[in-house]
């Protein structure tokens, strides 16, 4: 429940409730919706400024179409919050990215207005497209309506999506120009897109005209229509045509997304065309709040309020490797749109030059690499984890295939929780055991970090580093870490092997955290417990060895391999294969605690680890269970 009062948000359930109100009405409403954006986000963390900027353009739409007979679709998803309000959701909206709460992005079960969920960018025109035609082949008149910002069209998809577009379809895409991927906009689309406007240049004078005629008694809206028409075919003469109309598309605008009569005019307008249409607006990210309006790349993402520390694995990592690039002339830096959050903005500053920000797109950011790679440099791919499975084929193709040194520095491995399933990193390690020449890093400190860099780029291989969201658990390094270990990538342990404890754990990760807790239970209870760390994973025809080297005569009745991503085709599946390819011992007669479902719910109650089971109370139980037996 809301705790503030709010004079309209407080009557409006559905879009219906919004439409009885009056234009007049509109402003003060934006204005409404920014407040409780803003308080919400304060508190629970989430997309501040892309949400501020779309404000107007998401309530225009909801009073000119019929959702959800109409169907809206938001590309990523993280700008939805004004239609999450206005579509039923403004009671449960304290409940943001909350656990068992809101998501923070477009999702189908939540609620029947996010027709199509999101997390990802740029699958919007694609989604739109299909829903479009599914209408034309049976017969709706609905109308579908794509909104995505100027960021999501550095991603492919949308080009892809645009080559196949059909201009008989009641398609409406409009491009939401902010000039920001959540740092500036880069590349020539993001140019062109801004010259189409400049050049046009006309906010002022048409909104001007514009309303002069509108007030023409009888014939003043077709007049405007006409007069619409015959200007842009003018500005074509003057100008060429744009590319959304090389696409097949008719382009209004631009307007001005933040006035809300041009966007309310402007969609109208879209409606009655008849045919695809691409309406461009431009917004101001952050708008409406000034910290993010002078800011809007630092307030792109807001974490939740509380305690929060100096540093983290991506900071870590950043630092690191501008360091070594400060020695390496040969070492570049590639992202994806994320230097922010992949903690690259310090090698951005200091090796301008060798940083890369290829846009919103992975695909084209791996081959990149690999061409840096096949030319003598050393490349280093900064991504989150789930966004690096866009780029599966191109690991495969580019990377692997010819053996090239490309270093993946693989961020947020593992579960993140506030962002919900979309955002998991729990795929990867599957992903990559595909993969027989890569060597993939686990490290859990700091440290680890810092040794796996420098050992993966002076390798000659593919090479992945994979590491989880936040700071490094102190535990972990009080417990596995010594003097002597330090600096190593390596196995390690909580016990010496001459204890020979009965049952064993073999992680790698995060998730050894969890281990620690599930080990000091069982302990309680008598059981007897040790925990193997890998700092390294694959090969696991290498793990498999020196784990058999060093770990002789232990039963794999009681060997537990737990790990904190899916379980199909990850490190316990492929670490018992390789040891039983060196031993008596068949592969099924090791235990594997891992996600079963890839797509696990998350409730009030129990969190992702929970829900799949791979939390150290469910390790626990899955230990005493056996030992019961
Ligand atoms: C495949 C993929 N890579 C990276 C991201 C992270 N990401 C979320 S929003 C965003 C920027 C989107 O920019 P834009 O579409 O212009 O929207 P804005 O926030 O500026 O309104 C990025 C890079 C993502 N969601 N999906």
């Amino acid at each position: 429940m809301m705790e503030k009062e709010y004079k309209y948000l407080g009557k409006i359930n559905s879009p219906k409730d919004l439409k009885e109100l009056s234009q007049e009405e509109m402003n003060p409403l934006c204005a409404e919706i920014r407040e409780c954006i803003i308080d919400t986000v304060n508190k629970n963390g989430g997309h501040l400024a892309s949400n501020l900027g779309a404000v107007e353009l998401s309530v225009a739409i909801h009073r000119v179409f019929d959702a959800p007979k109409d169907h809206v679709i938001f590309d990523v998803g993280h700008q939805s919050y004004t239609h999450k309000i206005l579509t039923g959701r403004f009671d449960r909206f304290d409940t943001l990215r909350a656990q068992g709460g809101i998501s923070g992005f477009t999702n189908r079960a939540e609620s029947e207005y996010d027709c199509f969920g999101a997390g990802h960018s740029s699958t919007s025109v694609s989604a739109g497209l299909g829903f479009a035609e599914a209408d034309r082949l049976s017969g709706s008149d609905a109308y579908t309506v794509v909104v995505l910002g100027d960021g999501a069209f550095t991603g492919g998809m949308i080009h892809e999506a645009l080559n196949n577009c059909d201009r008989n379809l009641r398609l409406i895409i409009i491009l939401n120009e902010n000039e920001m991927s959540i740092s500036k906009n880069i590349g020539k689309f993001a140019q062109s897109i801004s010259n189409l406007r400049k050049k046009s240049g006309y906010f002022k004078a048409k909104r001007a005209t514009a309303s002069f005629v509108k007030k023409i008694p009888l014939i003043g809206k077709g007049l405007f229509t006409l007069m619409y028409r015959a200007k842009k075919a003018l500005k074509n003469l003057m100008y060429g045509s744009n590319y959304f109309e090389d696409m097949g598309l008719y382009y209004l605008g631009p307007a001005d997304g933040n006035n809300y009569d041009d966007v309310e005019s402007l969609l109208k307008m879209a409606k009655n065309a008849g045919e695809s249409v691409l309406v461009h607006l431009k917004t101001q990210k952050g708008k409406g709040y000034t910290p993010a309006e002078e800011n809007p790349g630092e307030y792109h993402g807001v974490s939740a309020s509380g305690k929060k520390s100096d540093t983290n694995f991506s900071l870590e990592f950043g630092k690191k490797l501008t360091a070594m690039a400060d020695g390496d002339e040969n070492i570049c830096a590639i992202t994806a749109a994320m230097s922010y959050g992949t903690g690259l903005e310090c090698f951005k500053e200091a090796h301008k030059s060798r940083f890369f920000d290829v846009g919103i797109a992975e695909e084209h950011a791996v081959t990149f690499a690999a061409g840096l790679a096949a030319n003598g440099k050393k490349p280093v791919v900064a991504v989150y984890s789930t966004f690096l499975q866009r780029a599966y084929d191109q690991i495969l193709h580019d990377v692997a295939l010819q053996n090239l040194p490309v270093v993946f520095c693989i961020d947020r491995a593992g579960f993140n929780g506030a962002d919900g399933a979309t955002h998991h990193g729990i795929f990867d390690v599957a992903m990559l055991s595909q993969v027989k020449n890569i060597k993939t890093y686990t490290p859990v400190s700091y440290a680890g970090l810092r040794a796996s860099l420098e050992s993966a780029l002076s390798d000659n291989v593919p090479s992945a580093i994979r590491y989880p969201s936040g700071s490094e658990c102190d535990e972990l390094v009080k417990v596995f870490y010594t003097d002597e270990n330090f600096a190593d990538v390596s196995i390690k342990t909580d016990f010496s092997v001459a204890d020979k404890p009965k049952n064993i754990i073999i992680t790698h990760g995060r998730i050894a955290g969890e281990c620690l807790k599930a080990e000091k239970i069982l302990k309680d209870e008598g059981i007897d417990v040790g925990i193997v760390l890998c700092e390294y994973i694959s090969p696991y025809a290498s793990l498999a060895e020196e784990i058999m080297k060093r770990f002789d005569g232990f039963s794999p009745e009681n060997i537990f391999f737990v790990e904190e991503e899916i379980r199909s085709g990850g490190f316990g599946e492929n670490l018992s294969v390789a040891l039983k390819n060196k031993s008596a011992f068949e592969n099924s007669a090791y235990h594997i605690i891992a996600a079963e479902d890839a797509f696990v719910k998350q409730t009030a109650d129990l969190t992702y680890a929970q829900a799949s089971g791979v939390d150290f109370k469910s390790i626990a139980e899955k230990i005493r269970e056996k030992n019961a037996k």
